[in-house]
């Protein structure tokens, strides 16, 4: 196991609160740049994704879009029978082939309550989601700021996401972890230069794992409960651990979110704007709609030539990050 030791592991609860605690989790999370939310999520809610993972997903041999390598790809099952390839985007996928899942999933990183938290973490009167991503397989995801990716286009630090615990994580079930006070710690890394998503992606990855080394940080992953939820700053350096290999789930959720009316600060570069569909009284923004017919195109071309494909995105992608600043940053798309 590779989880360290941490000044929490002996006060383990120190890091949660209950689902009314806002003050205390507040400040908490300001201090910390993160927070555990016990028992945000109902037992039905989380078994409804797990329901509709079982009956829809798992048989389905329609091509998805992945969080690990932003390509279509058809299911990967591992020895033990876990969805390997983590889902980029739930909200994208197209009812005809993964609506149940689609409907759970949105349901269970809309809700009331999960809306009252991300607003009073981001002191919004009201917030929408940009980003979600599911994962049943251990991920073993690289350390990294939000940040990079994406972030608030109001001011860097402005967007928090959440980690939905749909069952109890095990220890060795690859549990995410996050280095607490590293979002106040830690200046920004830039998306840009030798570091750019395009070309410089792995020396990214590698200045993030030396900043930890650099400050000492332990790696902190609370055990999580069905229906718990770590909320973390987009500054907040995180990743996953890998798994300890017996085939232990931790079917899980994550979502992004901004104040409902700021926008997505995609790559540290552009503005990018979503198309939005409204869920549960949230707005929910799409990127790769496969509702639409030019993006199920787009997916078929992509899966059938993933390395034209591959090219093509990388080529567009150094383009765009090549650009000076300020005109990147004008670029602003529209897209879903
Ligand atoms: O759980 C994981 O493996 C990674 C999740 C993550 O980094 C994210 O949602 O930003």
């Amino acid at each position: 196991m590779n989880e360290l030791l941490t000044p929490f592991a002996t006060r383990p609860l120190d890091n949660s609160f209950a689902p009314d605690e806002y003050q205390d989790a507040r400040a908490f999370y300001d201090r910390e740049g993160f927070v555990v939310i016990r028992g945000l999520i109902t037992r039905n809610a989380c078994a409804a994704v797990r329901d509709a993972l079982a009956q829809e997903v798992r048989p389905s041999r329609v091509p998805i879009l992945r969080q690990q390598n932003m390509k279509y790809e058809r299911n990967r099952f591992g020895e033990h029978g876990l969805l390997e390839n983590p889902i980029f985007n739930v909200q994208d996928l197209d009812d005809r082939s993964h609506g149940a899942f689609r409907r759970a999933a949105l349901q269970a990183l809309t809700g009331e309550a999960v809306a009252r938290w991300t607003a009073c973490l981001l002191a919004a009167p009201a917030t929408k989601l940009i980003q979600s991503m599911f994962f049943e397989a251990p991920a073993g995801t690289w350390a990294h700021q939000d940040s990079y990716y994406q972030d608030s286009a109001t001011g860097l630090g402005q967007c928090v996401a959440g980690w939905f615990a749909l069952e109890d994580i095990e220890e060795d079930a690859g549990r995410f972890y996050v280095c607490p006070r590293s979002h106040k710690a830690l200046a920004v890394i830039r998306n840009e230069g030798a570091l750019d998503f395009a070309l410089g992606h792995d020396v990214y990855k590698t200045v993030v794992q030396e900043a930890i080394a650099a400050h000492g940080w332990q790696l902190h992953a609370p055990a999580l409960k069905q229906g718990d939820v770590l909320f973390w700053n987009s500054l907040t350096v995180h990743g996953s651990f890998a798994g300890g290999g017996r085939g232990a789930s931790r079917t899980s959720l994550t979502a992004h979110y901004l104040a409902d009316e700021d926008e997505m600060l995609q790559f540290h570069t552009r503005i990018r704007r979503q198309k939005m569909v409204t869920y549960n009284g949230m707005r929910v923004g799409l990127l790769h709609d496969q509702s639409r017919l030019r993006n199920r195109l787009v997916r078929d071309a992509a899966f059938r030539f993933p390395r034209a494909y591959a090219l093509a995105r990388r080529a567009a992608l150094t383009a765009l990050l090549r650009l000076p600043r300020g005109k990147a940053s004008a670029v602003v798309r529209d897209a879903g």
